[in-house]
């Protein structure tokens, strides 16, 4: 033995070894009892390299924009990416889930879309045609909106509607004298705006109005229902001026309802409001007739005469209109709205239109 140190006999070296070899037995034993073999998953938490494979035409993809991509992947999971050209990609993180987001990052960046193929994405964009989804990192696909709707059947009302429009439109060109109800209300919708106000009265030419008014907007026709007070149109224009000072409104009332409370011209004056009062003018109880009519085929007691409208307005310092021909209806109303005053307006009306309504009710078969 070729030792250095004097004193160190070969019995001192030969017990030296056996104590070695005893110490690192029992340090095995008590290896073996902990871990009796290799693991064969890493720790979670130890710092690894992992190498995988991706097919070399798509490094570009992994690399991006001037090494845009890769830089903002690393970035993300706190890794060092190396690529090389056959396509071998080294990812250093410094734990497995680091690893793991760099690996679904690279994969989804190089993963092929397949035809039949199931993804969730995230929608990028909403069209007319349907929405653009992300279904892979940077790579959107169109879900057409025809793939997943249900053919439109047409709305159930549809029917119901056409035959109002049609009704509603039959009399517009309408050229007899005194006017039919259908034309006063068709040449009222033309010259009101949608969002102008009516306010209805009680008679059969609130009949008309309820049945025929194309009303747009909610609370744009007032209809005084129920207790159905005659004389509320002129107060209730006031009120929906006051309450709306930008819209325009009308007072479609008939000749007996208007002189209930035609006394509030001198309020709508005195306030400086502008109102259309449209005076639907059959001389008479127009409602109560067709009642009648109806019930025992004869009127009794509902004919009257009016004053004289225009005068009457005049008297208030507001304007009055006569209409005498169909065709002066329209451009009337479109006058009187245009006016910063009251305008009242006598329209005579032709309510024999009223018994082939009344017929025609009875013999019509639900359109829908
Ligand atoms: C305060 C009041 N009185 C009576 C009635 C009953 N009534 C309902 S309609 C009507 C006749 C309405 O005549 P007019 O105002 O000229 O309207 P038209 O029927 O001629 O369109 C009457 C007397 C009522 N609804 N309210
Ligand atoms: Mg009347």
């Amino acid at each position: 033995m070729d030792i250095k140190v004097k004193g160190i006999t070969e019995a001192i070296i030969r017990q030296g070894l056996e104590q070695a070899l005893a110490a690192r037995l029992a340090i095995l034993d008590k290896m073996v009892a902990i871990l009796p073999e290799a693991r064969t998953e890493m720790s979670e938490f130890a710092p690894r390299i992992i190498t995988i494979k991706i097919n070399p035409e798509k490094i570009r993809d992994i690399i991006g924009k001037g090494g845009a991509t890769i830089r903002k992947i690393q970035e993300d999971t706190s890794t060092e990416i190396n690529v090389e050209d056959d396509g071998t990609v080294e990812i250093a993180a410094i734990n497995a889930d680091n690893s793991r987001a760099a690996i679904q990052m690279i994969e989804g960046l190089t993963r092929e879309v397949e035809v039949g193929g199931l993804y969730l994405g995230r929608v990028t964009r909403i069209m007319g045609f349907g929405c653009f989804v992300e279904i892979l990192p940077g790579k959107e696909g169109l879900v057409r909106i025809g793939e997943l709707a249900t053919p439109h059947q047409g709305h159930l009302l549809r029917p119901l509607r056409d035959a109002l429009v049609e009704e509603m439109s039959a009399c517009s060109k309408d050229e007899s004298f005194p006017v039919k109800p259908q034309k006063i209300i068709w040449d009222l919708r033309t010259a009101m705006d949608m969002e102008d106000i009516v306010i209805c009265d009680v008679g059969a030419h609130k009949m008309w109005m309820a049945r025929m008014f194309r009303c747009e907007y909610p609370n744009t026709c007032i209809i005084s229902n129920g207790f159905a007070s005659m004389g509320i149109a002129v107060p209730g224009a006031v009120a929906a001026k006051l309450a709306y000072p930008d819209r325009k409104v009308v007072a479609v009332t008939a000749d007996a309802g208007f002189l209930m409370n035609s006394q509030e011209i001198e309020t709508a004056m005195r306030l400086g409001l502008a109102l259309v009062v449209l005076i639907w003018n059959d001389n008479g109880y127009g409602l109560i007739k067709w009642k009648q009519l109806n019930q025992f085929g004869r009127p009794s007691n509902v004919d009257f005469t009016n004053p004289d409208f225009i005068k009457y307005a005049e008297s208030f310092g507001a304007k009055g209109y006569r209409i005498e021909r169909v065709a002066d209806l329209l451009p009337t109303l479109e006058k009187a709205l245009a006016d910063n005053t009251v305008s009242i307006i006598d329209c005579p009306v032709d309510y024999g239109e009223n018994l082939k309504l009344t017929a025609k009710l009875g013999e019509m078969v639900c359109p829908i």
